[in-house]
């Protein structure tokens, strides 16, 4: 299957996997709907990707967790928009990293809000499009947290169990209607992800990263356009990927 002229929809397409994603669906030939809250980093990367490659674009600024905007303008999209063959629920965050009984539930909210019910209400409107063409790959962009839980990982790791478990469910109840769901798991890849879990401490975030070679979000977007490019009577349900030097979610080789 070759991307060419396919309408490939990003969730959080600013930063990190979701930008990523775009740059090489668009190198591929997509053309894309990027969906994120920062509207300037989205207008400067599809003007970007115009020039490289010509490609089109549709922007929409919103947040995943505001159902009702997304109802809106999803539900609405223009007619040459409405066809999405591919869609990429990206858009998640870890925030936080204490033990489950300091937690701050502002923290907990936005990990359920947006890796979880964002994800949720992105595909309740998109799925339905999706059976009607008979065709379309959805790709939930899971993590190694979904298969495993680590010390202080609590909630962020059961919200990608959940993405696990709802991607299991779409693969259950599509069935027959052409539509295929990856479960695409990315153990530690260097965005902007570790800076968002502490808060913004840069020195915390950069220590996750130092001492061996991570992922980078084009490693995560060539899986996804690997899985999205099978034939159609192909799915690949889950593809975890880590770096060579991490084994586990907490066994990493670091040469510090
Ligand atoms: C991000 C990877 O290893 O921090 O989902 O859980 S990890």
């Amino acid at each position: 299957m070759t991307m060419k002229n396919k309408t490939v929809m990003i969730t959080g397409a600013s930063a990190g996997i979701g930008e990523a994603c775009a740059r090489v669906f668009a190198e591929a030939g997509a053309r894309l709907i990027l969906l994120a809250r920062r509207k300037e980093k989205i207008d400067a990367l599809a003007l970007e990707l115009k020039e490289k490659y010509g490609t089109e674009t549709y922007l929409i600024a919103t947040d995943v967790r505001i159902q009702l905007i997304l109802d809106k303008v999803l539900g609405m999209l223009p007619y040459e928009w409405d066809k999405i063959d591919v869609l990429i629920n990206n858009a998640g965050l870890a925030r936080g990293f204490t033990k489950i009984q300091d937690g701050l539930l502002s923290d907990w909210e936005e990990m359920i809000d947006s890796n979880v019910k964002g994800l949720l209400y992105v595909s309740r409107i998109i799925l339905p499009k999706m059976i009607e063409a008979g065709e379309g790959t959805v790709i939930n962009i899971g993590s190694i947290a979904g298969r495993e839980v680590y010390p202080m990982g609590n909630v962020y790791c059961a919200s990608k169990s959940a993405v696990k478990a709802i991607s299991k469910g779409m693969n259950i109840d599509l069935n027959g209607t052409g539509v295929r769901a990856t479960d695409l798991e990315p153990g530690l890849v260097e965005t902007e992800f570790a800076l968002v879990r502490f808060h913004g401490d840069s020195e915390k975030a950069a220590n996750v990263y130092k001492g061996f070679t991570p992922l980078y979000g084009k490693d995560i977007a060539e899986a996804a356009l690997f899985c999205a490019t099978r034939p159609q009577h192909v799915n690949i349900q889950e593809m975890l990927v880590t770096p060579t030097d991490q084994a586990t979610a907490t066994i990493v080789n670091k040469n510090l």
